[in-house]
């Protein structure tokens, strides 16, 4: 980690802004006073810390795991075509992923931290979970890409769906029906096949006035959100905080990548800056003792509790399917029997015509 990972970048010659491409030079850079609008694009890699699934790690991801079950597509949880005719498997994820369960990574409370100083141009995140919020970033410095769990609405009526009926429904892990139409109630989540936010659009070019932008956990493969460090003005330095390589990430001459745990490079970003205890300190007053030294433990350590806990969700995922597959079986054998019965009938009837003609 660290330096040598920090050389990954594979375009050649020296850069443009930074010193030299590394974090140190990237901490630098911001004690100038150079950086004073700093973007952030974030996904579902910043929070698995807390304790939250990414979609697509290889052992501890979503995907990997849905795929054992009898879904079209590991995706079809989040498609809408899907959830219109089978809500339940998506509400045994929110059951899971609902906010209030888990609690902000030291990563988050960076980000936090830099809207304190004011430098935070704008926060973009493809992240659902809240934990942004929660960390207290100001409501007017994020942009959740693509939703997230704080509201809700009828998918038919768009009428909107009291939060405290949708927590109780989210609870209890049974899907809520709108108050108005009973359509299917859906938190305003973009599933696949549904446009994202006003926001995203009308906000995105702040990410083209960013003077630095910093990437944390992220696959870079939905778009449009992926192509928003392609926005990022040519010059302008884009570090990567990620466990891989990824996107275009690498290929422009002031891109420094800090492959690993994304808050082991947060935290080496903190340090170089001189805001090591700050940050602790922030962080520690928004999630408390316990939890913070909970996030300490090894990552394999997390990444088991991660597996056990995606045992437990598809779990519960198969039973849900399974339930849908025995109530699809019986509705066929009581439509067949009726279509038997609708048979015999009109047998009957037309033997007792002809008797009667004869
Ligand atoms: P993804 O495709 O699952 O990618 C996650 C990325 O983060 C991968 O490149 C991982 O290698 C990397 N990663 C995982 N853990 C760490 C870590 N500790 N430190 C550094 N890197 C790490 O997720 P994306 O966000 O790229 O994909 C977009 C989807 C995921 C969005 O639509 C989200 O709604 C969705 N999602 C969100 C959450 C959440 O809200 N926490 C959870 C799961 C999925």
């Amino acid at each position: 980690m660290g330096q040598e990972e920090s050389h990954l970048a594979s375009a050649a010659g020296p850069p443009a802004t930074l010193e030299e491409r590394s974090l140190e030079a990237v901490a630098d850079y911001i004690k100038s006073g150079n950086a004073r609008r700093i973007v952030v694009l974030t996904g579902a890699g910043i929070s698995t810390a807390a304790g939250i699934p990414d979609f697509r790690s290889p052992k501890t991801g979503l995907y990997s795991n849905l795929a054992r079950l009898k879904l079209p597509y590991a995706e079809a949880v989040f498609d809408i075509s899907y959830f219109r005719n089978h809500p339940e498997p998506f509400y045994v994820l929110a059951q899971e992923l609902y906010p209030g369960k888990f609690h902000p990574t030291i990563s988050h409370a960076f980000i936090a931290l830099l809207a304190e100083k004011g430098l935070l141009q704008m926060l973009f995140t493809q992240n659902i979970d809240c934990l942004e919020r929660a960390a207290g970033v100001p409501a007017d410095k994020i942009v959740e890409a693509h939703g997230s769990f704080a509201t809700q609405r009828c998918i038919e009526c768009r009428v909107e769906f009291p939060d405290a009926e949708m927590r109780a429904h989210v609870t209890r892990g049974d899907v809520p029906k709108c108050n108005e139409c009973k359509g299917l109630v859906k938190p305003d989540i973009t599933f696949f096949g549904e446009a994202l936010p006003r926001d995203f659009s009308e906000k995105s070019h702040n990410t083209a006035m960013a003077d630095l932008v910093l990437i944390i956990g992220t696959s870079l493969t939905v778009y449009p959100f992926a192509s928003l460090p392609e926005m990022a003005r040519k010059g302008i330095p884009r570090v990567l905080f990620n466990m891989e390589k990824v996107g275009s990430l690498g290929s422009r001459l002031d891109d420094v990548l800090e492959l690993g745990a994304c808050d082991d490079g947060i935290r080496k970003l903190a340090e170089l800056l001189g805001w090591t205890d700050e940050l602790d300190d922030t962080w520690r007053n928004i999630v408390g003792n316990e939890d913070a030294e909970k996030q300490l433990r090894s990552q394999t350590v997390r990444d088991e509790e991660i597996e056990d806990e995606l045992q437990k969700l598809t779990g519960e995922i198969e039973t849900v399917l399974k339930l849908e597959e025995e109530e699809e079986k019986k509705e066929e054998k009581k439509d067949a029997d009726e279509e038997k019965s609708q048979k015999k009938l009109s047998r009957q009837r037309m033997s007792t015509q002809s008797k009667k003609r004869k």
